[in-house]
Formats: C-alpha cells, structure tokens, sequence
C-alpha cells in the first residue's frame, strides 16, 4: 500500500507513536472510497448497548445480524466499522481483515440513570481481533467524568504500547449541561480539546450548534466571534483539535433525512473537518437507501459534488 502525501503528513501530526500505531492509523485512513484523501467515512453501531436492539435495529431488521454491519461498510466502501466486543466477535472470521475495525471498549445503556459507562472489552481483545483502534467515550461534565478519563488513559497507553490507534467519542453530558448545553459550540469545542490532550488519535465529537453555554465562556465567544454558519462552527471544533493536527470526525445522530445529512456533511467538508461517523442514519434505512446516502456522503467528502 503505498501512502498518500496527505496521509503521510497526517501520520507526522502524531510525533510520539510508534510505527504499529501509525500503520493502523494509515490502515483507517487507506481503506475504502476516501482512502488517501484524509477524509473518513465510519460506521459505528454500539446503538444496541446504548438504546437497546429494538430502537436501533427494528426500523432495518436485517440490522439484528451482526454480519450485515460487517457487509454495510465493506460495500459502502467506508474506513472502519466501530463495534462493542460481541458484535465483532460474531463476524471476527468472515470478515478478518476485510475492512479495518475499531473495538468500543467501553460502554453505557438506557436502564442507567448514572452517565457511566462500564468497560466491556480489553486491549487483548482488540488485539485478538485484528482491530486498528480502541474506542472510548467520556461524558465530559457527568459526575464521572474523571473516573472516565482515568480509565481511558491507562487503557489508551495499553492500546499506544501495543501499536493500536486510540479513538474518542467525547459526548459531554451530566448535571451542568441541558440538552442545548451539550451540543453548544463552546462545549463541542472543550470537549474535543479534552480527548486532544487525553490523547486521541481520532476524536468523535456531535455537530456543534450556535449555543454558547458555559458562562465563563460567553465573553471570549463575543470578543472572538464565530461566524453564524454550520461551516465555520466545524471549522472551530477543527481548531480546538491542535489547530488540525488530530483528526476529528462527527457523529449523525437520531435517523434524520438524507437532505439534512448531507447539508451537514458539506458543512464538515467545508469547515475542514475529517469527516463522519454515522450509526443509525445508516442501519436504519434499507441497505439500498444506506448505500446510496453512504455514497454520496463519499461523493461530498471526494469533493465531487457541491
Ligand atoms: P449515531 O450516528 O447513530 O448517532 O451513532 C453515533 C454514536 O456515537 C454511537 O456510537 C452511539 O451509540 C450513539 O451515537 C450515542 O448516542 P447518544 O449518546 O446521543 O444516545
């Protein structure tokens, strides 16, 4: 697999890893229709253990084998496909080295009223299954929000020793934030700084809004405007990831329409942003409809289409 000149630059924006950790970083970014550009189309369906089987997979059945997930994104021709330990184990042979994998090593679920999540896989397992990266969500602000990062910390220096990659879902949630207040910009844009300088390698963020929330923040926001338009607020999170020097992808959310999705993709693609990771706004349509809004995510993110 000979490198892009993009990827290889990207590869030097992570001085401290070693060649195992840079070649599955270079294996999630080579892989699929955007391999080599830099942009990254994921699929991640950890939904089951976050809202249970039949929210996530009842609107799709063919959703309930783990196999279809495995097929969705090797067919879409996406980066990775991020999943609990279960769900990878059930296709772990068919589709061994098919497509790169990124185990969820932790995890939280809907008959909780704490926001925890529990740690539900290894690093040996990741290793065990051929994966390219960890993956691990904090909730920034929760009531265990500091357990969480320690947790994370000595499991993404197990994952960095191994020569995995180390990817952050940074969901910021809990007791000082209202549903506004954990999208808001200023909070996005802590939060993804926060994995940055946990140590992420990829860090997965929710589309910021134009909400400034934290009060100590409001007057930096107003003395610093940024601009009222999706791309720019992309472009903001994108600065708090070291400026551009870690890769930063945003998640789809609850099933929308395509239209709105793909405003939103241009709006990443704009805003410099590295590209997407989408769940339900994928599983959930048929297989036709997904490949078809999967491709023109592609299409977007290739620049093809305006
Ligand atoms: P979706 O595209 O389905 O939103 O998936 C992204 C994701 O981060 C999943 O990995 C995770 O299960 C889900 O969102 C969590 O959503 P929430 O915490 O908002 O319920």
């Amino acid at each position: 697999m000979k490198l892009t000149n993009k990827v290889r630059q990207i590869l030097s924006w992570y001085e401290s890893d070693n060649p195992g950790t840079k070649a599955n970083i270079a294996r999630i970014l080579m892989e699929g229709r955007l391999g080599g550009t830099g942009r990254m189309v994921i699929l991640p369906v950890d939904q089951g253990f976050e809202h249970g089987p039949a929210r996530s997979f009842a609107p799709n059945p063919e959703a309930y084998d783990p196999h279809y997930h495995f097929r969705l994104a090797i067919d879409a021709g996406l980066n990775a496909y991020a999943a609990p330990l279960g769900m990878l184990e059930a296709g772990a042979a068919t589709f061994a080295g098919s497509i790169p994998t990124i185990l969820k090593v932790n995890s939280s679920n809907s008959l909780s009223t704490t926001k925890d999540q529990a740690v539900t896989a290894t690093v040996a397992d990741a290793l065990r299954l051929g994966c390219s990266a960890i993956g691990f969500t904090i909730y920034p602000s929760s009531e265990y929000q500091f357990e969480m990062m320690e947790e994370l910390r000595e499991l993404a220096a197990e994952a960095k020793d191994a020569g995995l990659a180390v990817v952050v879902w940074s969901y910021p949630r809990g007791p000082m934030l209202d549903k506004t207040g954990e999208t808001a910009l200023d909070i996005c844009a802590y939060a993804a700084h926060m994995a940055a300088l946990i140590g992420a390698h990829i860090i997965k963020v929710k589309p910021p809004t134009a909400a400034i929330s934290l009060d100590a923040a409001k007057k930096t926001y107003e003395n610093s405007p940024v601009a009222d338009d999706a791309a720019a607020r992309f472009a903001h999170v994108v600065k708090a990831c070291f400026n551009g020097r870690r890769l930063v992808v945003f998640s789809g959310g609850e099933a929308k329409g395509s239209d709105a999705l793909l405003n939103e993709v241009r709006a990443i693609h704009a805003g410099g942003g590295n590209g997407s990771i989408v769940g339900r706004n994928a599983f959930q349509r048929s297989r036709e409809d997904a490949l078809k809004l999967l491709g023109d995510m592609i299409d977007i993110y290739r620049g093809k289409v305006a």
